[in-house]
């Protein structure tokens, strides 16, 4: 599904540099006609739209929140300070330290306000996306069905295909 319809998940992240992981979340979100948006926010170069985002969310119909970022990874944790639509957190593999500092930045919220934090990197993103649709998918049947016609999908592949030597 296009930008266009009113988007239910918003897709963030902290800079053009994160979207080559942060596109994997959004591939499942197109995959399961999830309507959603994306737009780089970042936390420490443009701190005032990320409040303005956080703040304006819930408003808008955002039902979640996916935010990518890379390094000292505040992106997350400061949207979810700020609304309380729920926030998946994907710690982008950063050049320095592999993604490790992103992760803990992530998931080491104080308790009180929550990050739901994935893995690092493309499967975090990915699976950020599949996470953000079965949240969506509660009242919306369509969206349930697609996700689970997709993890039937993928039990099938595995069971069909047994052999490790062969593709
Ligand atoms: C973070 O800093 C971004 O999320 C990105 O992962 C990292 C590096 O950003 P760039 O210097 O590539 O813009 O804010």
């Amino acid at each position: 599904m296009s930008q266009t319809s009113t988007p239910l998940v918003g897709v963030i992240m902290g800079s053009k540099s994160d979207w080559p992981t942060m596109q994997h979340a959004v591939e499942m979100l197109e995959l399961f006609g999830v309507p959603h948006e994306v737009k780089v926010v970042s936390a420490h170069r443009t701190p005032d739209l990320m409040f303005e985002y956080a703040e304006q969310a819930q408003g808008r119909g955002l039902q979640v929140i996916i935010a990518g970022a890379g390094g000292a990874a505040h992106l997350p944790g400061m949207v979810a300070a700020k609304t309380v639509v729920p926030v998946l957190g994907v710690p982008v593999k950063s050049r320095a330290l592999s993604g490790n500092d992103s992760l803990l930045s992530i998931v080491q919220m104080p308790g009180g306000i929550p990050v739901g934090t994935l893995a690092i990197g493309d499967a975090g993103a990915k699976n950020a996306g599949i996470l953000a649709s079965q949240i969506v998918g509660n009242n919306m049947p369509e969206i349930r069905q697609a996700v689970a016609d997709f993890r039937a999908a993928q039990t099938k592949s595995v069971l069909e295909n047994p052999d490790p030597r062969v593709d």
